[in-house]
């Protein structure tokens, strides 16, 4: 059990204050929430993950330096400072901690469940790529480096399988329709080899958790988990949306059956991406939307393949088999995607 307590006093608060309840569905951070008079999510950032996690608030200090000049009332969530005025505060094992204020009112999602929180929820992402145009792209380190490079998850795919001895026994199938599909790889490289995808500053995790909806308006208030947001291409966003919204089952879910594609709620999210990105994405990228989903959802199945082979190092799991499940569900939804989304 994680010493949570002794956490709180570098932001000057005393655990007694709060009612403490471990939260969230992520696979990478521990998230509490902390409620009491006023209420804040702690969070222990993954050190093996972020390598570097100074990177992260010196990105966040640059985007919020950036929306509070051009788009001042814009909800861009920033953490509070400690008593030493840090942004993080690292415990003896060296893991950074940051403290959060909850936003009261709010709810997030783990399921989308209409068109219209779709339409909202993209036009939420898309809004922050559009406020974000134009900011120096340089300014900005990546915090996990080359994080949606399809080919290098690719190559990391392979390094996996050379070592995975009896594993890739188990995993054949899986690995054989990986392989199929390394198509979308070339594809991938030959698409930002042409130059054609504008640098943008990207969230790089859209999943529909990562926004926070207006528990009396159902509009969506803003996005968070904004460890990602670094330079990338919008087909990392828009993808990741595709992946996680039209599927009514998570990538947990072991019945493919129910692997399906909504069409109503892949328009719906589209319309609301382009709804606030039309006027700032070129010719060229407009053509690569069809790829976007495709590519995510098949960078998923390499990376939760890859973790399976390795042994399980990287995704938090709850059963041995669980990277493989959420693998075999994500190969499906790319052929799901890929029957329902024409170039
Ligand atoms: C991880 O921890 P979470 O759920 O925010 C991962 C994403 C994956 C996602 C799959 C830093 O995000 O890239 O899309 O799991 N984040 C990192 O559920 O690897
Ligand atoms: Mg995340």
């Amino acid at each position: 059990m994680v010493e949570v307590g002794a956490r709180l006093l570098p932001f000057g608060l005393r655990a007694g204050n709060f009612s403490i309840e471990q939260i969230g569905s992520g696979h990478i951070h521990l998230t509490y929430r902390l409620k009491g008079e006023s209420s804040f999510i702690l969070q222990r950032v993954n050190k093996n993950v972020f390598k570097q996690p100074d990177l992260i608030a010196s990105n966040l200090r640059c985007a919020s330096d950036f929306l509070k000049s051009r788009h001042p009332s814009y909800f861009f969530l920033t953490c509070v400072r400690s008593l030493a005025g840090k942004e993080m505060e690292y415990d003896a094992e060296g893991y950074p901690w940051r403290l959060f204020p909850y936003i009261e009112n709010t709810v997030t999602v783990d399921k989308v469940t209409s068109t219209d929180e779709a339409c909202q929820a993209a036009a939420e992402f898309a809004r922050l790529t559009r406020f974000l145009d134009g900011i120096d792209t340089k300014k900005f380190q990546p915090t996990i480096p080359q994080f949606h490079d399809l080919a290098l998850r690719k190559e990391q795919f392979e390094q996996a399988l050379s070592q995975a001895g009896t594993r890739a026994d188990e995993a054949k199938d899986l690995i054989d329709a990986c392989k199929d599909s390394y198509f979308l790889v070339e594809k991938y490289a030959q698409l930002v080899s042409s130059g054609n995808l504008k640098e943008r500053i990207v969230h790089n995790d859209t999943k529909i958790n990562n926004v926070l909806f207006d528990k009396s308006s159902g509009k969506t208030v803003g996005v968070i988990d904004l460890d990602t947001l670094m330079p990338g291409y919008f087909i990392y966003d828009l993808g990741d949306m595709v992946r996680t919204f039209v599927c009514p089952v998570s990538e947990e879910e072991k019945d493919l059956t129910l692997v399906t594609f909504r069409k109503n709620i892949y328009d719906a999210m589209l319309s609301g991406y382009l709804s606030e990105m039309s006027e700032v994405l070129t010719p060229a990228e407009r053509q690569a939307i069809p790829f976007a989903g495709k590519m995510m959802t098949y960078i998923m199945a390499l990376r939760f393949l890859a973790d399976y082979l390795r042994g399980n190092t990287y995704y938090h799991i709850t059963y041995p088999e669980q990277n493989l499940v959420r693998a075999a569900n994500q190969l499906r939804l790319l052929k799901v995607i890929s029957e329902n989304v024409s170039e």
